[in-house]
């Protein structure tokens, strides 16, 4: 077990900068109001860093600093740009131990999570499109002997993404990696909750990327996200949070007609067939794992398996032992090595999630386990951590219908199949959803049954670059990962060539 000093503090693998500005340009630039607000761990609720406020006026400089790399980055060789990002991907591991531990300070997620997967997931996604650029090829149509259409890939422009608080870095990353690969340069804006360690990463980066290639703008949502969305010279925007969120994004958007890319909420069934329960084995003991994932990262994941449905002939025996499980998730520091859940990331979304139990409580759902704030005594208790909750109740119920994002697990029960399958599309989402069951037919079945952009099948919560992610229904538009997200950040040049010399 290791536990890791606050940064800052003496043995501390880091140390945050006082204070953050834009990076714009290929240099740091002060707000244009002169405006800092304040960023808080939510580890012990302490103020650790002042952080840029962003407005239009920085998001203007960013844009035309994008644009103004774009004609050099844009023509740079894909072989070029192929090396570029796998050396930033060597810089990131070379200093994994540091990003793992400004990313759970910054957002209260357990440092054995950003350790093992936040950050090498991160790291993979440069070396993937590095390796999905150089495999790229175009098309050509032969339309009579002499005549030919080419079809080329070619970059956007300048790029606008705006990223949530739960994954900072890894989100960051996801839209990052594909962007620069096709030659595109962005205006970057992260959560207002977490923007440090995006810096750092920044910090570590810079001097492997041309000037104004990478530009990041902080700041709140209204006052830099709506600039940068809205902007008439951004050429896409990518934008990952709440669904209520993503719409405004289409609005600003359509003014400009401009493609988006949405990555919204989710209210993800995680379905367990009769069949799991018919020996207690190591494969009882998968699905048992499955099913407490509903607390992993605290659960703020838009995939967050936020339902939980058991066959009705299995029930007691198998949310019996589920509950036993849950009670033994090691609640803690997020900077020791042995916790398994850590701090919610701000005081806002403590705040819902408490207000969701009640909700929950008040709308005659049974509280199996949990139910509280947790008080983890000595300097946590300023943090925002909150105990691994689950609710009994019914599918129409408001905390199975919606998002929590937080580690409440909303559970019920199913007859048969065909209830499963009607009780898991009963939601406005489709992001995200887990089938169980020891039978490939009923998994298959199942899996294409359920409408949402990832069904994990025996497994849940698995995240590689080279599988397509993406909701269906209110979920999104678009999908991340996978070489097809080159797509989104790409158009085609059709170039029809005639080289007969005689008439047309
Ligand atoms: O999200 P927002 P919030 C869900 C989750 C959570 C809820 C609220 O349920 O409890 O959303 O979180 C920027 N124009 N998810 O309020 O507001 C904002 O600054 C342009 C699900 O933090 O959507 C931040 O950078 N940008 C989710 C980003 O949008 C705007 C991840 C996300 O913030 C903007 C996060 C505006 N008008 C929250 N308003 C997921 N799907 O993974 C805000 N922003």
């Amino acid at each position: 077990m290791t536990v890791y000093a606050n940064p800052g503090t003496e043995g501390a693998v880091f140390s945050y900068a006082p204070r953050y500005d834009h990076f714009i340009g290929g240099e740091y630039v002060p707000p244009a109001n002169g405006q800092y607000f304040e960023n808080q761990t939510p580890v012990t609720g302490a103020v650790f860093t002042e952080i840029a406020r962003g407005t239009a006026a920085d998001v203007d400089r960013a844009v035309e600093a994008g644009w103004k790399a774009f004609p050099a980055w844009s023509k740079t060789s894909v072989a070029e740009r192929a090396v570029i990002l796998n050396r930033i991907a060597d810089r990131m591991e070379e200093h994994l131990e540091e990003i793992a531990v400004a990313e759970s300070w910054e957002n209260g997620k357990p440092v054995r999570e950003t350790l093992a997967a936040d950050i090498p997931l991160a790291i993979d996604h440069f070396r993937y499109f590095a390796g999905a650029i150089r495999a790229q090829e175009g098309g050509i149509s032969e339309l009579d002997h002499d005549t030919v259409a080419y079809h080329f890939h070619e970059p956007l422009g300048v790029v606008g993404q705006i990223i949530p608080w739960n994954f900072p870095i890894l989100m960051a990353v996801w839209k990052l990696a594909p962007a620069l690969a096709a030659g595109n340069c962005v205006v970057l804006k992260p959560a207002e909750q977490t923007p440090a360690s995006i810096h750092l990463i920044v910090d570590l980066v810079k001097d492997l990327l041309p000037a104004g290639v990478l530009n990041v703008v902080n700041g709140f949502g209204i006052e830099a996200g709506a600039p940068l969305a809205s902007h008439p010279r951004i050429r896409k925007i990518a934008f990952t949070g709440e669904t209520t969120t993503g719409r405004l994004i289409m609005q600003y958007a359509s003014e400009n007609l401009i493609p988006v890319t949405l990555e919204l909420g989710g209210k993800s069934p995680n379905v367990f067939f009769e069949d799991v329960a018919r020996e207690h084995d190591q494969y009882y003991e998968k699905a048992q794992e499955g099913f407490s994932m509903f607390a992993l990262n605290q659960g703020e994941v838009c995939t967050c398996p936020s339902r939980a449905l058991v066959q009705r002939s299995i029930y007691d025996g198998f949310v019996g032992d589920a509950l036993t499980r849950i009670g033994k998730i090691k609640q803690g520091n997020p900077l020791d090595t042995d916790t398994m859940i850590g701090a919610q990331a701000s005081n806002d979304q403590l705040e819902k999630i408490l207000s969701y139990m009640d909700i929950g409580k008040q709308g005659g759902a049974k509280l199996l386990i949990g139910g509280e704030r947790a008080d983890l005594g000595g300097e946590l208790s300023g943090g925002f951590y909150v105990q691994p909750t689950v609710f009994e109740g019914t599918n129409d119920m408001r905390i199975f219908q919606e998002e929590i994002f937080g580690p409440v697990l909303a559970l019920t029960s199913f007859a048969d199949y065909d209830e499963a399958i009607s009780i898991a599309n009963d939601t406005l989402y489709g992001l995200g959803a887990g089938v169980w069951s020891r039978e490939a037919t009923t998994l298959y079945r199942a899996g294409r049954a359920i409408e949402a952009g990832r069904v994990w099948s025996n497994t849940y919560h698995q995240y590689p670059a080279h599988a397509a992610f993406g909701g269906y229904k209110q979920s999104g538009i678009g999908r991340e990962n996978h070489k097809m997200m080159l797509d989104h950040y790409q158009q085609t040049k059709n170039l029809l060539v005639s080289y007969a010399e005689g008439p047309m």
